[in-house]
């Protein structure tokens, strides 16, 4: 079974992450911060990695440590659930438009955390959530999850069509990569024989 549940608390934040690489993108996200659910949601319908999110943090400073720590823990339970990596096809990209937005994805789960992000946004804040979080999840993500991941916008008009273009990027290149290949399914994919 490709699943794993990560707990993880410090003074800061009180997480539980569960998900399962083979599911079918069901999603049960409370993190404390509205626009950010709105994303893991699009991250888990658009990988068809079912994900539980549960975060309790210190909001009442801002949303920094909720959406960091989630993307700690998120990045630790992928690393968890894919394990040695055995079958998988590695490597996944999405060139993904959401009306003016078009961001382009790009990752490999090499075992070797590496972050591009050329995304910028035309304001700071979406609603009450500040816009450069975007890029702490995915750094979070990349540096516990083991991965190079390239972001980039190529256009785009509206700060939440960019953030959502982003993370439905993220998704489904996500998806293509953690899926097992029925041509290599015992194969490590690496002249290496380790990632
Ligand atoms: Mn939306």
């Amino acid at each position: 079974m490709r699943t794993a549940k990560i707990t993880r608390k410090t003074a800061e934040t009180d997480i539980s992450v569960e998900i399962d690489l083979d599911g079918t993108g069901r999603y049960d996200i409370a993190t404390g911060v509205g626009f950010f659910d709105h994303m893991l949601d699009q991250l888990a319908r658009h990988s068809l990695i079912d994900m539980t999110v549960r975060c309790q943090g210190d909001t009442h400073i801002d949303d920094h440590h909720s959406v960091e720590d989630v993307g700690i823990a998120l990045g630790q339970a992928l690393a968890d659930a894919l394990g040695d990596k055995r079958g998988i096809r590695r490597y996944g990209s999405c060139l993904l438009p959401m009306d003016d937005a078009l961001v382009r994805a790009a990752l490999d789960l090499s075992g070797r955390p590496y972050l591009v992000w050329t995304v910028d946004f035309p304001t700071q804040k979406i609603g009450g959530f500040d816009t450069e979080l975007v890029r702490e999840f995915f750094q979070a993500l990349s540096t516990h999850g083991g991965i190079t991941l390239h972001v980039d916008a190529l256009h785009g008009l509206n700060s939440h069509h960019i953030a959502e273009a982003a993370f439905k990027a993220v998704a489904r290149a996500l998806r293509d990569a953690v899926e097992t290949d029925p041509r290599k399914a015992d194969a490590i994919p690496s002249t290496k024989g380790a990632l």
